[in-house]
């Protein structure tokens, strides 16, 4: 009998840790869901087309976008902005969701970091560290569905 109670516990010990998963992918889908709201509210760091795309960059503070999620902020998250683009056919106004991009920063202090923006609703972002004041350079690569690969720089400042 004894045997039977710990062998519960421990049954239980282990799918704890898969419930709670299950529940942060729940909400993480909510988020997304919220997000394009929160998008279109953020300010448009930079707009260009190339070849046909029409690229609309918006970069806001990581304070702003996880309240916009209706989540708290990570505690020790050294993220600090949030970077999306939209892609839309110049032509048609179309939005374009699908294909790989990539991004590259340089801060002030000449430090890189790159990232590959994930596909969210409509859009692709990713979190980035612009915690020093001063000029950020961003250069992002995108290939979307029709293969052909497309670039697209902006300078960003931190006041
Ligand atoms: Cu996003």
């Amino acid at each position: 009998m004894k045997k039977l109670v710990v062998l519960a516990a421990a049954a239980l010990a282990l799918s704890a840790p898969i419930a709670s998963y299950a529940m942060d992918h729940g909400s993480m889908d909510m988020g997304h869901g919220n997000m394009k709201m929160d998008h279109d509210m953020g300010g448009v760091a930079h707009e260009e087309v190339v070849n046909g795309v029409k690229a609309t960059f918006k970069v806001m503070s990581m304070k702003e976008h996880m309240a916009a999620m209706k989540m708290e902020l990570p505690k020790g998250m050294k993220e600090t902005h949030h970077i999306a683009v939209e892609f839309k056919d110049a032509k048609t106004g179309k939005a374009l969701t699908e294909g790989e991009v990539k991004a590259k920063v340089q801060g002030p202090d000449k430090a890189e970091q790159t990232k590959d923006l994930m596909g969210m609703q409509g859009h692709f972002g990713a979190d980035f560290d612009l915690s020093k004041k001063g000029k950020y350079g961003v250069m992002c690569k995108f290939k979307l569905k029709d293969g052909q690969v497309r670039s697209s720089k902006f300078w960003y400042t931190v006041k």
